[in-house]
């Protein structure tokens, strides 16, 4: 793993929780986008080292929906930049984590994302996230 790429954090207003992010903590917006595989729009916010990154389900089938209803607002999970993530991924699964897919998916920023089961990691559910040829925002 590079390093920790970004937090999500399931929120049920991103407006509201960007008010409060941006004008009250006081961190910078570096962009917003909708991303419907994973039927969430998401807000990237400079948190110094690494980015928050605000979750709001686009519907009730989505994952963070579901998250939110289960356990409320907070922190949903944490994104390891990772290079050649087809490789992580058989490499971890070949040591037994179980992973929510078999193949990376599109996520925000162009970046393919794959996620480990949070059953798999001790309660936290992982993504690694691969922005090869991508830049690094
Ligand atoms: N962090 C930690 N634990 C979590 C969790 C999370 N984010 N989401 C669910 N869990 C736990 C549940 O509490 C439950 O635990 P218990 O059995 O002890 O109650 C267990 O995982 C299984 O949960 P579930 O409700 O039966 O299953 P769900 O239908 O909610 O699915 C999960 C959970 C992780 C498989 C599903 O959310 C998933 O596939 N996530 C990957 C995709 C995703 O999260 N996309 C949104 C982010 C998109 C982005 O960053 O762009």
């Amino acid at each position: 793993m590079k390093k920790v790429d970004h937090i999500g954090i399931a929120v049920r207003s991103m407006e509201e929780a960007l008010d409060y992010y941006i004008h009250t903590v006081g961190l910078e917006l570096l962009g917003i986008e909708e991303v419907p595989s994973q039927q969430v729009k998401v807000a990237f916010l400079d948190a110094g080292n690494i980015k928050l990154e605000l979750l709001e389900p686009t519907n009730e089938d989505s994952a963070v929906a579901k998250f939110i209803s289960k356990r409320g607002e907070g922190i949903h999970h944490v994104a390891f930049g990772v290079s050649d993530i087809r490789s992580r991924m058989a490499e971890l699964k070949e040591k037994g984590v179980q992973l929510l897919s078999e193949n990376p998916k599109p996520g925000a920023g162009g970046a393919e994302v794959a996620f480990l089961h949070p059953k798999s990691s001790f309660g936290v559910l992982y993504e690694l996230c691969d922005k090869s040829g991508k830049g690094d925002k």
